[in-house]
């Protein structure tokens, strides 16, 4: 009780600097449905200011090993692009990549983890872009010009116009899941176990090429 109380305090404080009130108010709700255990830790990594798009682009800050993927570069080739989209950018024909960090201290394990993305069409052909969430850095084709393959057990991914098939809500344009029940391509674990593998306790996300992406949440429960 006391450790709900505290977290909505906290967040209200978070909304007050950043966000519009109407934005604010769905990624309470939403952020509601976690309900973390007395003795756990409830972490929120935010990229991207929640501002309805508003103001000055807000970087992105993927690691370099996924900003440098052969697959992300060729099409920046194919298109002329020099750069990646950054939140809150317009336009279309750019990919959006960052990386979503600190998901749980070292050592420690979420037993919850919820990821929100507030995103819109650029007004171009954004039905059909493609969404890949997890681990985007191990390609299976690591030659020069290969096709940077990842690994099916690594990530998942959905379509804009059908996220609610894999798994995904929306509640106005921002799109929400909880990440246990969000399976890698090849279905051999979720998104959530992918944040509690190894030591990198980050989780990537790639948004094809007409987005425009406000801000991305990932929260967590995390045990003693
Ligand atoms: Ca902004
Ligand atoms: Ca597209
Ligand atoms: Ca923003």
């Amino acid at each position: 009780m006391i450790k709900n109380f505290t977290r909505i305090a906290l967040m209200a404080g978070t909304i007050a600097m950043t966000t519009t009130a109407a934005s604010a108010e769905d990624t309470h709700a939403i952020l509601a449905g976690m309900d973390c255990a007395a003795d756990e830790m409830f972490l929120d990594r935010t990229s991207g200011s929640e501002d309805n798009y508003g103001g000055a682009l807000d970087p992105a800050t993927p690691r370099a090993n996924l900003a440098d993927s052969p697959a992300i570069a060729n099409y920046n080739t194919t298109i002329g692009a020099t750069t990646n989209r950054q939140y809150d950018q317009g336009g279309n024909n750019r990919f959006f990549i960052d990386t979503i960090r600190n998901l749980r201290p070292a050592g420690k394990q979420a037993t919850q983890a919820m990821l929100l993305i507030r995103m819109k069409s650029t007004g171009g052909q954004f039905d059909t872009d493609s969404l890949l969430f997890g681990d985007l850095r191990r390609h299976g084709d690591t030659s020069p010009g290969g096709t940077g393959l990842m690994q099916p057990s690594d990530f998942a991914s959905a379509k804009a116009d059908n996220m609610g098939a894999t798994g995904w809500s929306q509640t106005g344009d921002i799109y929400h899941a909880d990440l246990s029940t969000i399976m890698t391509r090849d279905g051999s674990r979720s998104l959530l176990d992918i944040i509690n593998a190894g030591n990198d306790r980050s989780l990537d996300v790639l948004v094809q090429d007409d987005a425009n992406v406000d801000f991305i949440k990932i929260a967590t429960c995390v045990a003693p």
